[in-house]
């Protein structure tokens, strides 16, 4: 496939779009052989067939790396509640919250868990995403743990898209284990991820590190079974307060450090030393009407990559649309649109451990999304627009 005639954000430089006007791209199989200047195209590429793109934007197709989007039922009652002046912590608290979502997903059959996922998923498909991160965490137990990730494993097979899994055993403490969290740790949550992992079903470990969740002690006995495992670990981190948990998966060499609006200087610092990513949600963000921003500026001096991620999930962050996040991550982050578009691109991958995808250069995945625009800044300016043209996954349109 030679594509040919449009402005392409490659992502391929360390900072900014990396962009080439009057672009072209050849693609075999599911590569990037090719890309460069039309100008520059070398003959024998020249003789394929083209695709003229008649100028528009190609970036690498998006990739978002934070979702929990297998899931029971729906929680549109606590955003009543929070309306009316409750927390999300105080809900959590009163048996809401996750564990909610942890009775509806325990009933749920794994069909009507995969056909609900799916209008989630068909949604970011048409958005131009082409690589999913889904975490398990609304079973704790061994039965719905494995259901929710086999559930995950079934999307990849029904839809062109990549499905990457992290196993969140420790998201919250079930009630049946209420005030025993070390005995659920210790008798659900770590066996379950050896099951897991014994039946391939788990690319990386995550926890949820938070007074209403697991302390750091607690997250690090999990941290210690992942590695024995060999399995990379990520973390959702000083979402709602500092405990320490940024820290904790610096030392742990963690992919990513997630959430983390209530980080610090040291914490940056921590995680640029580690080459770990900090992973900004700014649907969560919005939905909590958190006013506490992510340290932006320290991630930026420290050298600290960002990824912006849409958390798909029914409590904190009900967004399925990672261009709205894109937007977002902008207008209530400060991000510049070239960061923010790294975010859900380079960066992303990144915080997937996936070496192959998020910028357009040879031998990488040839995911692409091609757009109706041609300044990528479109892309994070417009609000509730979708100027998707193509999608192109491992090199088939
Ligand atoms: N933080 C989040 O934002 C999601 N999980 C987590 O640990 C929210 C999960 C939920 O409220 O259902
Ligand atoms: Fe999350």
């Amino acid at each position: 496939m030679l594509l040919t005639n449009a402005r392409i954000a490659t992502m391929a430089t360390p900072d900014g779009y990396g962009l080439i006007d009057d672009g072209a791209i050849v693609v075999q199989g599911d590569r990037i052989v090719w890309v460069g200047a039309m100008a520059d195209l070398p003959a024998a590429h020249a003789a394929q067939d083209a695709t003229d793109l008649g100028g528009r934007l190609v970036t690498p197709a998006l990739i978002d790396c934070h979702t929990h989007l297998v899931f029971g039922g729906n929680r549109a009652g606590e955003f009543e509640q929070r309306l009316e002046g409750a927390t999300y912590e105080q809900i959590a608290r009163s048996g809401g919250g996750i564990v909610s979502t942890v009775r509806a997903t325990r009933d749920a059959t794994p069909d009507a868990l995969l056909r609900d996922a799916l209008t989630r998923v068909d949604a970011m498909i048409a958005e131009g995403v082409a690589t999913i991160e889904i975490k398990s965490g609304y079973g704790l137990d061994r039965e719905t743990e494995l259901k929710m990730l086999r559930v995950a494993r079934r999307i990849a097979d029904m839809r062109p898209v990549t499905v990457r899994t992290s196993y969140l055993g420790a998201h919250a403490v079930p009630p049946e284990f209420a005030g025993d969290a070390d005995g659920y740790l210790d008798q659900v949550c770590i066996p379950t991820l050896h099951a897991a992992h014994a039946e391939g079903l788990v690319d990386a470990v995550d926890g949820f590190c938070e007074g209403i969740a697991f302390d750091t002690t607690q997250i690090a006995l999990v941290f210690d079974a992942a590695r024995a495992l060999g399995l990379p670990v990520k973390l959702h981190a000083e979402q709602l307060s500092n405990i320490g948990g940024t820290q904790l998966a610096a030392r742990y060499a963690a992919l990513s450090a997630d959430h983390v609006e209530y980080a610090n200087d040291a914490d940056a610092q921590a995680l640029g030393q580690a080459g770990s990513v900090a992973v900004l949600l700014p649907g969560a963000f919005y939905t909590l009407r958190e006013t506490q921003m992510p340290p932006v500026a320290a991630f930026r001096a420290a050298g600290v990559p960002m990824a912006i991620a849409t958390d798909c999930n029914p409590g904190s962050s009900p967004l399925a649309s990672p261009l709205l996040a894109l937007n977002m991550a902008c207008t209530l982050f400060r991000l510049t649109p070239a960061e923010a578009l790294a975010g859900l691109t380079r960066n992303a991958a990144l915080a997937l451990g996936l070496a192959d995808q998020g910028r357009i250069a040879p031998d990488m995945r040839a995911d692409l999304a091609v757009w109706d625009v041609t300044e990528p800044a479109e892309l994070a300016y417009r609000i509730g627009f979708n100027p998707l043209h193509t999608r192109i996954f491992g090199g088939t349109p």
